[in-house]
């Protein structure tokens, strides 16, 4: 880990939120091998989610890894053991956040026309406040977050590989984020973001 990197970062503007963005997490070879092996390696699945009655193949690659089960937009996905190399990964992210993170999603953009709807992560098995720290690898994405009660009020952050953005607080109670499609020729990214997992009663 380089602490010169970590102290470089920024704090996203966002009204009843709390966002940093950190830049150059690992030394940059490590952060090429943490793409390479994930993009080779990891569990990628193409899911098809069901909306309004209709079956939609999802426009990125997922996978999931965690202790526990994970179910959101109507799917669960089971729990799955941390291979060694996302365990690494896991324990530098917990040290720089200072948060226990016990589940991961993960996301291969392969393309521009790959990309992610608007939501928030706030099921319930993210707790009140969810922490989530979500860590790029590869191409710089664009990430807009907007205000759920004001949907103009809207944030456009590059999202670089070998960056850190972490969320907390009300973050997901009041902001909305997405990664569009974009025209322009861009090469993969991976995004792994890292959640802690509550028991639900
Ligand atoms: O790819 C990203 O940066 C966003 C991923 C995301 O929002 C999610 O997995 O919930
Ligand atoms: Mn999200």
């Amino acid at each position: 880990m380089d602490n010169q990197g970590i102290q470089c970062q920024k704090k996203l503007d966002l009204v009843g939120g709390d966002a940093v963005l950190f830049y150059d997490i690992f030394e940059p070879a490590r952060a090429d091998h943490y793409f390479n092996e994930l993009h080779a390696h990891a569990d990628w699945r193409k899911l098809h989610i069901k909306l309004f009655g209709k079956t939609h193949a999802s426009p990125r690659l997922t996978c999931w890894y965690g202790d526990t089960a994970y179910t959101y937009s109507s799917m669960t996905w089971p729990a799955q053991s941390w291979t060694p190399l996302l365990d690494e990964i896991r324990s530098s992210i917990e040290l720089l956040s200072n948060t226990c993170l016990n589940g991961m999603l993960g996301n291969l953009y392969r393309t521009g026309a790959d990309s992610m709807g608007w939501h928030s992560d706030d099921e319930p098995k993210l707790g009140p406040a969810p922490v989530l720290t979500s860590l790029s690898f590869g191409a710089t994405r664009r990430f807009v977050v907007r205000r759920k009660d004001d949907k103009s009020r809207k944030i456009d952050v590059p999202l670089p590989g070998n960056s850190l953005l972490i969320m907390r607080g009300a973050t997901q109670a009041n902001w909305q984020h997405a990664i569009p499609k974009t025209r322009k020729p861009v090469g993969p990214r991976i995004n792994l973001t890292f959640r802690k997992m509550h028991p639900v009663a």
